[in-house]
């Protein structure tokens, strides 16, 4: 998964996407002055990063990315069926595009593929092998933020459209946000589209909390990779030892909560602000939700979806969705019985 792959905003407000540290400084400062402290989860992916996460993805504890790659492989056939032939697979956020050539591989009608990364440079090195791999279909990369409104490339225009959005990514979003990420996906695809999404699963706390405090502590770097970042891109001087690693699972918010402990009181100076933190006073990260199949069935028709097909690994850890539009609701007639009644 790249860097860029997964731009959404969850704990800090909705800034503008852009990889200038000018709204890098902004952001952390806004984000470090408010209350609760709050850091958005879009800067964990600079480099150092995004390789934090690949290997997070490998980590014994970490079970989504495994858990859905399972799936896929295991249900690639039922999916290439809900794919209208000669269709366009929009991919929401593509990173790497890893999970991409399981449905690929499967979904032979398959006319074009648009991966939607905002990193440019990543989606033509990807399209390049993908293209040598696929050479039938068409390859149609598109470097904007998925979260916002952008063009389809013409040539895609006429097709019917399918979309994936895989590994749970949607649960960095709140759930009112997950809900308009989804009306937009549904504008973005048009009529009769599909929509194939990665949900993680709610399930037993000692397994969700262990994969976000694996015994090898990469969770742990990913997340103080961001205060890393605020000392080499804003020249701020953060003792990173004196912040700790925090993530549990809040079950009445039904989310993983990441964040960054100081382990005593101190004062960080950051573009001239004085930010003073109490021994234990934390910096919120990053949201992770995690639905039940039933409540992310329902967040799905709040945003005018059916759930067509659901698959769940044999422990119920992971569910792939296959959405599809509900048709619009025919105009209500008067019923000459019940206009009596007023
Ligand atoms: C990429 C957002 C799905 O929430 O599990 C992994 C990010 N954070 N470990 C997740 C993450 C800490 C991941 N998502």
């Amino acid at each position: 998964m790249t860097a860029l792959a997964r731009h959404v905003t969850t704990v800090a407000e909705s800034t503008e996407l852009s990889g200038s540290s000018a709204s890098f400084a902004a952001d952390v400062i806004a984000g470090l002055t408010a209350t609760p402290k709050r850091l958005s989860p879009k800067y964990f992916y600079d480099r150092a990063g995004s390789e934090l996460f690949e290997r997070i993805t490998e980590l014994p504890e970490y079970y989504p990315t495994r858990t859905e790659t399972g799936i896929l492989t295991e249900r690639a056939r039922d999916i290439a069926k809900l794919i209208p032939e000669g269709a366009a697979l929009i991919e929401f956020g593509s990173g790497s595009s890893t999970k991409t050539r399981i449905v690929l591989h499967e979904t032979k009608s398959l006319a074009a593929y648009v991966p939607v990364d905002i990193s440019a440079e990543f989606l033509s090195q990807q399209a390049g092998t993908l293209r040598a791999d696929f050479p039938k279909i068409k390859m149609l990369p598109v470097a904007a933020d998925f979260s916002e409104p952008f063009e389809l490339p013409g040539a895609v225009q006429q097709l019917p459209r399918a979309g994936f959005f895989p590994g749970s990514t949607i649960g960095n979003f709140e759930p009112h946000e997950a809900c308009a990420f989804l009306r937009h996906a549904a504008r973005v695809l048009g009529h009769g589209a599909v929509l194939i999404v990665g949900v993680d699963l709610v399930k037993d706390t000692g397994v969700l909390q262990r994969a976000y405090n694996d015994k090898q502590g990469v969770t742990a770097a990913f997340n103080l990779n961001l205060l890393k970042r605020i000392n080499s891109e804003l020249g701020a001087k953060i003792d990173l030892d004196s912040f700790e690693h925090h993530a549990f699972f809040n079950r009445e918010r039904s989310r993983i909560e990441m964040h960054l402990a100081s382990l005593k009181r101190q004062r960080l100076k950051l573009g001239g602000e004085c930010i003073d933190f109490r021994a234990g006073e934390t910096i919120h990260t990053e949201n992770s939700y995690k639905y039940t199949v039933e409540s992310f069935g329902a967040l799905a028709r709040g945003a005018g979806f059916v759930q067509t097909a659901v698959w769940t690994d044999a422990r119920s850890y992971f569910s792939v969705h296959v959405l599809t539009l509900r048709e619009e609701p025919a105009p209500t007639r008067p019923r000459p019985d019940l206009a009596a009644v007023g």
